[in-house]
């Protein structure tokens, strides 16, 4: 499909956003709707002729009717081949490899763009990246092209579940490679961003965004370590941290079974790459990555004190975080992998569609068959289930203290609580 349905002002520059995921889409349908002419580029067929059916390829609240406004607009096309675009938007994965962003697909989108770029052509990667690529690697590989160009750096701050309004509403931190590239492209976001918009250099830009992950990550790891001292020294975490909460100046994040999502346990290690130094990064990292594997021993130790010889436990939750349908490095993962080794395991989740690699079993048959359960993704739909009904559960472990005592009237096995020692 060719952009020609596309309604073009004269003076206004045609965007073309490279990457149609979590970001990438939300970005293209957002400036669409306001007012820009946009292209989606992705290298996946089948997403493509998904959208260009009419269907998204994830959940994200108001995404739909967005991406039918758009069309109605006729503001928004999408394409398997690059074209050639005004500005180019490069929000395409950089998973971790050896500790550093792995700018491979920011590479290879670079590879395609170039025989389309414009001269005085702009380009802007959302993609997370080190704090210095932008400056070291990208930077210099389109000014190779020996074509005037403005560059910037735009890390994304949307959080998955609330994509739209965070897009919208937050603040957004814009690095230019000139302050010039940086106004240049803050004109264009401003067409959407009702948040502020900040501008500063690339490489502050990436440090910026590296920083806001470490800064969560490290706090979650404080969580989940006070987690196992309280029920080392029995006490309750959860209302511990809640109380601890009520100063002013504290702000202390939730214990849980693991870090998951594409960005917490991820940007991180772009920072942790001096071994040798003590750092709080690499422990809380490792903390946050050794909690599926110390939920799993939880479990077991809870199984063998009660004597349950066959344990079949149902696993409520995979998705990395509450009320979305993304598995994106879940802790449950890791977690069921080890489960397996002493247990039968049935998943699941309203959020996430049966798959070759996972099958998804509904939530009553697995309550219904289950033995022992363990609470994983606080989804709100798990405050909804009386444990009361289901007589063949003999232990509930709880990794999220979501299950309040309402649901458990009427159960009369044994209830396991992450972090709660009293
Ligand atoms: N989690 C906890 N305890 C908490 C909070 C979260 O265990 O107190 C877990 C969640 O269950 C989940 C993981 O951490 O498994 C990450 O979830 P999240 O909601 O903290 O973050 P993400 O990955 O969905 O989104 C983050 C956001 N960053 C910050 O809030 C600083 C978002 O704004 C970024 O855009 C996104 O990373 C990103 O793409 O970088």
């Amino acid at each position: 499909m060719h952009a020609m349905g596309l309604k073009k002002r004269s003076a206004q520059k045609l965007v073309c956003v490279v990457g149609l995921g979590y970001i990438g889409l939300p970005t293209a349908l957002l400036l669409a709707g306001a007012g820009n002419t946009v292209i989606g580029f992705d290298t996946d067929t089948s997403k493509i002729e998904r959208l260009q059916s009419g269907k998204l390829p994830f959940a994200e609240k108001g995404l739909s009717k967005l991406y039918a406004e758009v069309q109605k607009k006729q503001s928004f096309s999408c394409l398997t081949e690059m074209p050639v675009a005004d500005v180019y938007i490069i929000a395409v994965p950089t998973p971790h490899t050896g500790r550093h962003a792995d700018l491979r697909f920011v590479k290879s989108a670079l590879r395609l763009i170039k025989p389309k770029f414009p001269k005085n052509g702009t380009i802007v990667v959302e993609s997370t990246v080190g704090p210095r690529d932008c400056a070291d690697i990208l930077q210099p590989l389109i000014a190779g092209w020996r074509k005037p160009f403005a560059f910037a750096h735009c890390p994304e701050r949307a959080i998955p579940g609330n994509t739209l309004h965070e897009m919208t509403h937050n603040d957004r931190i814009i690095g230019g490679n000139t302050p010039e590239d940086a106004q240049v492209v803050a004109q264009l976001y401003g067409t959407f961003v009702t948040g502020k918009i900040f501008l500063t250099n690339t490489t502050v830009a990436a440090a910026c965004k590296v920083m806001e992950n470490t800064y969560r990550a490290v706090n979650i790891a404080l969580a989940n370590e006070f987690a196992r001292i309280a029920e080392d020294l029995h006490f309750d975490v959860w209302e511990a941290i809640a109380l601890a909460n009520k100063h002013p100046r504290v702000s202390i994040h939730q214990p849980g079974p693991g870090v998951g999502g594409h960005c917490i346990p991820i940007d991180p290690w772009f920072f942790a790459t001096h071994d040798d130094e003590p750092s709080v990064i690499t422990s809380g990292l490792l903390i946050n990555e050794s909690m599926p594997n110390r939920v799993a021993a939880q479990l077991k130790h809870a199984l063998k004190k009660l004597r349950i010889q066959k344990p079949v436990i149902g696993v409520l939750g995979v998705a990395y975080k509450k009320n979305v349908d993304d598995t994106r490095e879940s802790p449950a993962f890791p977690l069921i992998a080890n489960l397996r080794q002493f247990a039968e395991v049935l998943i699941t989740d309203p959020f996430v569609q049966n798959s070759k690699q996972l099958t998804i079993t509904n939530l009553k048959q697995v309550l219904a068959q289950c033995n022992c359960v363990v609470l994983i993704t606080d989804h709100d739909a798990y405050r909804e289930c009386a444990f009361g009904k289901y007589p063949n559960i003999e232990l509930i472990f709880d990794s999220r203290n979501l299950i309040s005592q309402q649901q458990l009237e009427g159960f009369a096995g044994h209830v396991v609580r992450l972090g709660n020692g009293s």
